[in-house]
This record gives structure tokens, C-alpha cells and sequence, in this order.
């Protein structure tokens, strides 16, 4: 199918009722923007505690703007959850898909999503992928469901009842869902044309970015593309932060003078890269061709190695120091926003406080009361603190996330410390 854009005047959307399946990050978000345009859409999750606070209008994590949304559509009755799969016109899979420990993509979620849709869809019905998921997934989601409902086809000019399937990636940042919801561009792949329209109809309601048309494998493929990308340009901001600390150079002000170069845009360096999207979506690429992905699955070795440089640099900075204290400031994977999924912040105090049973490492919270993740909490050697407390007890500080918060502290608190700042946050410009 060639790629073309919709115009939106072109094809109304027909669906009234809309099943969203997965109450997460986008799938929340996706499901209070459409109920926000007056669609009758039902929330299914399998999460008890999830359905419950959706009904009652909360949002179980935190993204601006996402809780007004959200109890706005729930009080006017626009949205509701649900464990169970409802009769809907349109269904909308935003379920995780996670990544096996040899990199390969864990559909599982997608498969049980695809398994309860087919007890209850109906002729006409339009189902759309949005999870980011490997070249392929829509076609299998699509054949999980013939599989099971033999009198349904995909198939333009088939003889049986059709149903449309579409991938429509989600591309929204973290921290600015429900502006970029409305507001990015959209690319639409559908099994057939038919079907890329027909989803297209239904994000036009909200989506004012421009909507392309392609097909499915093609979509899947550039939401993955998008992410490796940034994911290469990442490594490159990574592998010079190594560089230049070897040569006692400060790369934020060396980045800065080569970004005076009108062609020349390197990224930020950091403690690694994380998050359920870029630190995960390229693997999905190099599964799909291993032999001939090898910038890729380099640039993402580089990013992943970056947590132990950092660790490297807080042991030589107390070393000497018997029963070290170390001030971790943040651990969420990027600024201002509280996800600690695939967090380089979470693996570095993870690693720290393994690989020193002897030091005692304070993490400065910038979202007060958050209790520590999974990953830390079993750790004896590890406790949450207010960030003032945690910097003021500190041998070392290093400061793992740029959220704002820590903008309070004084550089007089930080004097006679070892610091490590992983973002360039306190560094002085070129
Ligand atoms: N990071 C750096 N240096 C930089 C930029 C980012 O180290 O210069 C790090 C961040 O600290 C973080 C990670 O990279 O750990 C990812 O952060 P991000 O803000 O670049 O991206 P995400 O993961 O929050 O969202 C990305 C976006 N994709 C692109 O920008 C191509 C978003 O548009 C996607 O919707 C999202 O992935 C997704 O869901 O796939």
C-alpha cells in the first residue's frame, strides 16, 4: 500500500462505542481524549485496583493533565471501566508488550487481548493495535482472532462478515501525553486500506496532527524506527561522555560548541537510557534481522553500559571512606515524572548497594512519599529520605534525574561532597 494521508472531510468515523484495552500510560490517556469527544468508551483492565480508581475518576500514576481528563469523562459518564470484554464498535489494544530476557518480544498480552476480543466482536467491527510491537504483530493479532471465528474475515472482497484490523503506534512523550495526543502526527497501518481509514476516521475525532496511511507491517516498523533513532543518537552523547571524561574534558560544554555547527545536533548524555519504549523497541529490530542490525544493537549495548561508568565513578569518589553514605537524587528514567520502568537511576542504586554492602545510599525523592520500587525496597542498605536530608548526610551526591525539585538545592549544601552529576545539571556553561 502506498502511503497517503487521510483527509479527515473523507470518511466520518461510524464507531459510537469503544473498548480500550489496557489502562496504562497510553492506553488511559487514549481512552479520556475519545470519551472526551462524547464516544462511549469502556476501559478493560485486568488490574482490580486499576478499574476501580478509573471509576471513580483517579488515575493510578502520574501524568499532567491526565487526572482532569479523566474525572471529567468519568462524572459526565463518557467512561467507564471494566474487568471483562465488552460489545464494542471498536476495540483499542494498549497492553504491554515487554521484552524476554534474550530480547525477543513477549506478545502474551497482545494474544489474550486478541483472545477475548474474538468472543464478543461483530461483523464491521474495527480493531486496532496500538502497543509497539515487532513487524507482524498486527496480522498474528489478526489471525488469533479469525483462528478462533472462522465466520470473520480480514480479507477485502471475501464472502464472509469482515472486520478491520489497523496498528496505530502511539508516539506521545511522557510527561506530555495529552497535548502530543492531539497534537503529533499519526501513522495508520492497516491490513488493508479499507481498514487504515476506517481507524484513521476514528483518531480524527481528536487527533489534529496530519493522519498517514500505510500498512501495517510499514507502521509497526516506524514507531520502532523512531525510537532506535533517538536510541543511536543517545548512544552517541553516551559514548563521548566516556571520551571526554578519560581526556578531562566536560562534554556539556563540548556538546554545546559543536551544536554551533548549523548540521549538527548531538543529544544529551545521561546515566543510560530508560523507560519502556527506547531502551526496549530497538531489540524488537535487531530480533527481526539480527545479522545486519549492528549499529542498532551497538548503540544499544553503548546506552546500557552506561549505569557502570557511572557506578564506577561514585566508587573511586568514596573510596577510602569505611562506611560511605551516598546521596541518590532521583529514580525516575527522565525528569519530572515518576516511572521508574527500565530506569538506569533504579539499576545504578541497585548495583551500588550490592556491590557495597558496607555504604549507606539515601535516595532524595523529588516526588515526596513515593515509596522505593520493587527492584530496591529488599535492599537493607537503601532508603528513601527527603533529598535535603539525604544530600546533608552525604559523602557523595549523584545526581541520577533532572527533575526540577532539585533545582532547591544550594550549591552550599553540596560543598566539601563528592559530586557526580550524570545529567550536566549543575554544570556551568561553555
Ligand atoms: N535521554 C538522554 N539524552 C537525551 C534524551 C533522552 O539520555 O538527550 C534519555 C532519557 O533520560 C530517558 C530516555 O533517554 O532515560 C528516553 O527519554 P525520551 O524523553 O527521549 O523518550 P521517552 O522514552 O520518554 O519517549 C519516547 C519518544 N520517542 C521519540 O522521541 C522518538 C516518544 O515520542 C514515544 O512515544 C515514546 O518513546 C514511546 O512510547 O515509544
Amino acid at each position: 500500500m502506498n502511503t497517503q494521508t487521510f483527509n479527515p472531510g473523507e470518511a466520518a468515523t461510524e464507531v459510537s462505542t469503544v473498548a480500550v484495552v489496557g489502562l496504562g500510560y497510553i492506553g488511559l490517556p487514549t481512552a479520556a481524549i475519545l470519551a472526551g469527544k462524547g464516544l462511549h468508551v469502556i476501559g478493560v483492565d485486568v488490574n482490580p485496583d486499576t478499574v476501580q480508581a478509573v471509576n471513580e475518576g483517579r488515575v493510578p500514576f502520574i501524568e499532567p493533565d491526565l487526572g482532569v481528563h479523566v474525572a471529567g469523562a468519568v462524572s459526565q459518564g463518557h467512561l467507564t471501566a471494566q474487568e471483562s470484554m465488552p460489545e464494542a464498535d471498536a476495540y483499542i489494544v494498549a497492553v504491554p508488550t515487554p521484552f524476554r530476557d534474550d530480547k525477543t518480544a513477549d506478545l502474551v498480552y497482545v494474544e489474550q487481548a486478541a483472545r477475548s476480543i474474538a468472543a464478543r466482536i461483530r461483523p464491521g467491527n474495527l480493531v486496532i493495535l496500538e502497543s509497539t510491537s515487532p513487524p507482524g504483530t498486527t496480522r498474528r493479532m489478526a489471525d488469533v482472532i479469525l483462528d478462533l471465528r472462522p465466520d470473520l474475515s480480514a480479507a477485502a472482497g471475501s464472502d464472509r462478515d469482515r472486520v478491520l484490523f489497523a496498528h496505530c503506534p502511539e508516539r506521545v512523550l511522557p510527561g506530555r501525553i495529552m497535548i502530543e495526543l492531539v497534537t503529533n502526527d499519526r501513522i495508520i497501518g492497516g491490513l488493508t486500506l479499507e481498514a487504515a481509514t476506517a481507524a484513521a476516521g476514528l483518531y480524527s475525532t481528536f487527533c489534529q496532527g496530519r493522519i498517514h496511511l500505510t500498512d501495517a507491517a510499514t507502521a509497526e516498523m516506524a514507531k520502532l524506527v523512531e525510537n532506535a533513532y533517538r536510541d543511536v543518537n543517545i548512544a552517541f552523547a553516551n559514548e563521548l561522555s566516556v571520551i571526554s571524561g578519560n581526556l578531562g574534558i566536560d562534554v556539556w560544554n563540548l556538546i554545546e560548541l559543536a551544536n554551533y555547527h548549523p548540521r549538527v545536533n548531538i543529544l544529551q548524555p545521561g546515566p543510560g537510557v530508560g523507560g519502556h519504549c527506547i531502551a526496549v523497541d530497538p531489540w524488537f529490530i535487531v530480533s527481526a534481522d539480527p545479522e545486519n542490525s549492528r549499529l542498532i544493537r551497538t548503540a544499544r549495548e553503548v546506552n546500557d553500559a552506561k549505569p557502570g561508568h557511572v557506578i564506577a565513578e561514585v566508587k573511586t569518589a568514596v573510596e577510602g571512606i569505611e562506611a560511605p553514605v551516598i546521596a541518590a537524587l532521583g529514580l525516575a528514567f527522565k525528569a519530572n515524572i515518576d516511572d521508574t520502568r527500565e530506569s538506569p537511576a533504579v539499576e545504578i542504586v541497585r548495583r551500588l548497594a550490592l556491590e557495597n554492602p558496607r555504604a549507606r545510599i539515601l535516595v532524595g525523592r523529588s516526588f515526596p512519599g513515593a515509596k522505593l520500587p520493587d527492584e530496591l525496597s529488599p535492599l537493607p542498605n537503601v532508603s528513601s529520605v527527603v533529598t535535603n536530608d539525604a544530600v546533608a548526610a552525604a559523602d557523595a551526591v549523584v545526581l541520577l534525574v533532572d527533575h526540577d525539585a532539585f533545582r532547591e538545592i544550594r550549591p552550599e549544601q553540596l560543598a566539601g561532597k563528592a559530586v557526580i552529576d550524570t545529567r550536566g545539571f549543575w554544570r556551568t556553561t561553555a
